[in-house]
């Protein structure tokens, strides 16, 4: 194309732009890309830098004040939107001994991965449930959740939110409870006792479309991978990989997000692998390496790293390593969305 058509086609684009009309040819190009081209980066967390940080707004500000004292863990490439993903939030959490973080509910779904600490609870709708490193504690869509600290140590935890996806779809309610905490009616377990050993009340109807278990032990979990273990045969690019599933249907725990436990044998090299879900990852044990791209992170217990869509990606176990990750999977394949690559194809 000459300059002289070029610069007819911009001026015909700037007259129309203050109609707020645009041509798509100038557009389409970036609107409808060969493949997922995402502002989000791979990047890594070290919890022993973040650990102090968030201790100093311990002191700064308390969980009451605060609401919620949690540091966002913001990807680099999308400064200002409170993202670790284009789709999802995570966040470090922060509740010292005696604190309270008040009840309130909204739309948006979250999970509690705990980090570090003993003797802290989430309470759901009533249900306490108590902290263990590596318990799952899900706080579904619309549910009153106060968080509390009985015991005399800190507590940290990773918190996961489909706050992007709520913010795209504009539809984000929130309510604060009139006291601090919902009447606490049920004991830590009950739900898990009820709906998450392989069996089920008669006539159970479920309330919604996530699952009724608000705690996943660690204990039982780490169990279960290390018998698939002792058992053998990884697969070559996730070795021992368990989702988090909502017992009445099999389906994922969340709706909107996600989450998976996986033990990788030390020494074991995953194959290369991508998927359209960018995937942040919490280290429960070991320390190992990924290779994302040209980059590559160092990792031990308790860092963070994210990976973003169709990124070749491969981890490497130093010893044995748990590491636990979540994604917006099921909202991809409930849309025909999702799609993987094993190997490097
Ligand atoms: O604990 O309810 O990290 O509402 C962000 C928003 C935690 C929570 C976050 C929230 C919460």
């Amino acid at each position: 194309m000459d300059d002289a058509r070029k610069a007819e086609l911009a001026g015909y684009s700037e007259k129309i732009g203050g109609d707020h009309l645009v041509p798509l040819w100038d557009r389409l190009k970036s609107l409808v890309t060969q493949e997922p081209k995402s502002p989000c980066q791979p990047h890594l967390w070290h919890y022993e830098d973040v650990r102090p940080v968030l201790m100093e707004a311990g002191s700064l500000l308390t969980a009451k004040e605060a609401e919620r004292r949690v540091l966002i863990l913001e990807n680099p490439g999308m400064p200002g939107e409170s993202k670790i993903t284009t789709s999802l939030y995570a966040g470090i959490q922060l509740i010292m001994p005696g604190e309270i973080a008040p009840a309130h509910r909204h739309s948006q779904a979250a999970f509690r991965f705990i980090i570090e600490g003993n003797g802290s609870y989430t309470a759901v709708d009533g249900e306490k449930s108590y902290m263990s490193k590596g318990d799952l504690i899900l706080t579904p869509s619309g549910r009153w959740h106060d968080h509390g600290n009985e015991s005399d140590e800190p507590t940290f935890w990773l918190d996961g939110l489909d706050i992007p996806m709520v913010q795209f779809l504009d539809a984000s309610f929130m309510e604060q409870h009139s006291e601090d905490e919902h009447p606490h009616t049920k004991k830590d377990g009950d739900s898990l006792a009820r709906y998450g050993s392989g069996m089920m009340p008669l006539n159970f109807e479920p309330v919604s479309n996530t699952s009724p278990v608000i705690k996943y032990p660690y204990d039982r979990t780490r169990d279960n991978l290390k018998t698939m273990r002792d058992a053998g045969n990884p697969d070559p690019c996730h070795a021992y990989k368990l989702q988090y599933v909502n017992p009445v249907d099999g389906g994922s725990a969340m709706p909107t997000m996600g989450a998976f436990m996986q033990l990788l044998p030390a020494g074991f090299e995953t194959s290369s692998y991508r998927s359209t879900d960018a995937t942040i990852y919490s280290v429960v044990e070991g320390t190992g390496r990924t290779k994302v791209g040209d980059k590559e992170f160092t990792w031990g217990p308790n860092d963070i790293f994210v990976i973003p869509s169709w990124h070749h990606h491969q981890h490497c176990a130093e010893g044995e390593c748990v590491l636990f990750s979540y994604s917006d999977r099921p909202v991809q394949q409930a849309l025909g969305l999702w799609r993987e690559n094993r190997g490097n194809r």
